[in-house]
């Protein structure tokens, strides 16, 4: 097991709660990044996680060599499209979007991946993607045609997840979606951690130091959250070291 996933589970095993600030390289302006990175350095942040639903060409390339020049902490891409892998970063996270049922999503993009990471140094990370109903249509859901599982069905999210497990993913990501109107219910954080034992990421609609708290509390071992960063940077004030 290669480095990030290593001390993910490490930190984990010792209680240690992790945060991962997600960065899309289409949203943040490269004027601000020096001073969101100075604040995000004095936050209680552990990981950098970079990715977008729609992102230029190159971009994703641009923004991890600059974030790299301000911080020591593991970059780990969170692609929207097999354009978003580049090899500076640490890690990527492979995604399987197994909430839904589209083929691209489930294998094909994954496929087309190959050829890049043939060439790479990059951690692959083997992750089962499960998008839950927030309340409003995300893009997540627009890019990837996929219908997001119902809140009210927790034994399916459930189901979900651990069928992810067994079919051999190292991550399962719960995800309410970017700038979700609602994040991933507690009680469905809670039943899906029971039944995993693997780490658990959470993240979508997260925005108050509360919310966080909860979703730890809940059994949420990493917590991304971008949207709230994005809209003020006050926030890592709320969150300092
Ligand atoms: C989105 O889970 C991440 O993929 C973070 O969501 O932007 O709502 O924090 P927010």
């Amino acid at each position: 097991m290669k480095a990030v996933q290593k001390n993910i589970r490490s930190s984990i095993s010792k209680g240690e709660q992790l945060l991962a600030v997600l960065m899309d390289p289409d949203k943040i302006k490269p004027k601000v990044i020096s001073e969101f990175m100075q604040k995000l350095n004095q936050s209680i942040a552990t990981h950098i996680f970079v990715g977008g639903s729609t992102v230029n060409d190159n971009d994703t390339k641009a923004l991890v060599v600059e974030i790299k020049r301000h911080t020591n902490l593991p970059i780990v891409l969170f692609p929207g499209d097999v354009t978003q892998i580049t090899n500076d970063a640490n890690a990527l996270l492979f995604l399987s979007l197994i909430s839904g049922t589209n083929p691209d999503y489930l294998i094909s993009k994954h496929i087309t991946a190959v050829s890049k990471l043939r060439k790479s140094s990059l951690e692959v990370i083997p992750t089962g993607y499960i998008l839950i109903e927030n309340g409003k249509q995300t893009s997540v859901e627009k890019v990837t045609k996929t219908t997001p599982l119902s809140r009210q069905n927790v034994q399916q999210i459930v189901d979900t997840a651990k069928a992810g497990e067994l079919l051999g993913m190292q991550l399962i990501y719960l995800e309410a979606g970017s700038g979700a109107l609602h994040p991933v219910p507690l009680e469905i954080i809670n039943s899906v951690k029971q039944e995993l034992s693997i780490p658990l990421i959470v993240g979508g609609g997260i925005r108050t130091k509360k919310q966080l708290k909860d979703a730890y509390n809940s059994g949420a071992d990493l917590v991304v959250i971008g949207t709230a960063f994005e809209e003020d940077d006050a926030f890592f004030d709320e969150l300092k070291k």
